[in-house]
């Protein structure tokens, strides 16, 4: 019988990159929309006539029951979130909504219409915030720094204890940042090559930054939602962490990507404290052993490769735009 998977997020970065994934492992793919008054199809316009789109929201279980009941998948993939940190202290109780009870949302929703159904939980770095070992592991305790790191550590927590409670298949995935020419433009990968792209052809001249010193395990998203599938193969339910095992500062992620054009970020870059956050994770390094020993999950692209294919994805859509 061939598998169906539906993703939650499908219109986000890792949604698109999973939903590659598995349309080329033959599967089909249900993606979940939520309701808005354009479409957002640019990240998935490509494979959009491969997908079946439906209609749900985080936020509204009936959604959630009405589509599992339509469609029954047997695998599914919960991408969905409030996913931006900053915005996590301007809007804490939507942040809880979506990315912490939604996730019980959709648990409950797999109870009530088809227990045998396989459960991705999208968690994340964050939960280990302030951090009490490095690199961190599956074992390190968890210190979320941000409304959203908190409602991750709740999303992770429901999803173990329906395991636990109820013999879901249910996986936790704590992923650590992960990038691409896909990646939103508010997230410090992103806006850096695309200012990057900007500056080279001359449109601007500065880039304004928050934190530098922050240091973060940046991996390509495209390994990572291979991940998040061999964890739904396996025989049973578990956690890992997957990261690339290396940190880098937001300092040495600006050398790197302005350096691909032939710039000088000291030029460039200028510090402004609106971008800086009210209690920040200053250094986040993943130790992914288990995935790789587990899952044999290894990752592809480094550090170098990612920026230099960002920068150069940027440029090319920059180029693309002005002709
Ligand atoms: P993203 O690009 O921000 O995508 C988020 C997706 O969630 C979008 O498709 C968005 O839809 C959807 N969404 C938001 N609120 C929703 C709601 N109430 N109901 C239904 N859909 C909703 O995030 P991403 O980078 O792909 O990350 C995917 C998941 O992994 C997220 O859960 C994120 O928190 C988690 N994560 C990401 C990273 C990373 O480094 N990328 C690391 C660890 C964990 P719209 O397009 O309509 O906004
Ligand atoms: O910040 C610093 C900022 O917003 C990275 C999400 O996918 O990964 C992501 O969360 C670092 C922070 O990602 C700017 O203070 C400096 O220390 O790119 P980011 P994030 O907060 O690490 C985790 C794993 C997730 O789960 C999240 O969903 O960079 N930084 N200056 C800046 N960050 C931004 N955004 N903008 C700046 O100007």
């Amino acid at each position: 019988m061939r598998k169906r998977a539906l993703i939650t997020g499908i219109t986000g970065q890792d949604g698109s990159y999973l939903a590659e994934h598995l349309l080329d492992q033959g599967y089909e793919v249900v993606g979940m929309l939520r309701r808005s008054s354009t479409l957002n199809f640019e990240r998935i316009d490509h494979i959009q006539d491969r997908l079946t789109l439906v209609s749900g929201d985080l936020l509204d279980e009936v959604s959630l029951i009405g589509l599992l009941k339509e469609h029954r998948p047997t695998e599914v993939y919960n991408l969905a979130a409030q996913s931006f940190v900053q915005t996590s202290w301007g809007q804490p109780v939507l942040t809880g909504e979506t990315t912490a009870l939604g996730v019980t949302r959709l648990l409950d929703a797999i109870r009530m219409v088809d227990p045998e159904i396989r459960f991705y939980q999208a968690s994340s770095s964050e939960m280990f915030g302030k951090v009490h070992e490095v690199p961190q592991r599956e074992t390190t305790p968890f210190y979320p720094r941000s409304p959203y790191g908190v409602a991750k550590v709740y999303g992770h927590w429901i999803t173990v204890n329906y395991r636990e409670s109820y013999g879901l298949h249910a996986s936790s995935g704590m992923l650590f940042n992960h990038e691409s020419p896909r990646r939103g433009l508010e997230f410090v990968t992103r806006k850096v090559t695309h200012a990057v792209a900007r500056i080279a052809s001359g449109i601007d001249d500065k880039l304004a930054l928050g934190n530098l010193d922050a240091q973060r395990d940046w991996g390509y998203a495209a390994d990572y939602v291979r991940a998040m599938w061999l964890m739904l193969q396996q025989d049973n339910a578990d956690d890992y962490v997957v990261a690339t095992g290396e940190t880098h500062s937001v300092r040495e992620l600006c050398e790197a990507a302005f350096g691909h054009a032939g710039l000088d970020w000291q030029e460039h870059v200028v510090v402004d404290e609106r971008f800086l956050r009210p209690a920040e994770v200053d250094l986040l390094v993943g130790d992914p052993t288990k995935a790789r020993e587990v899952l044999g999950w290894e990752r592809e692209v480094d550090f170098a490769g990612l920026v230099a294919m960002m920068v150069d994805a940027d440029r090319a859509l920059l180029r693309e735009r002005l002709r």
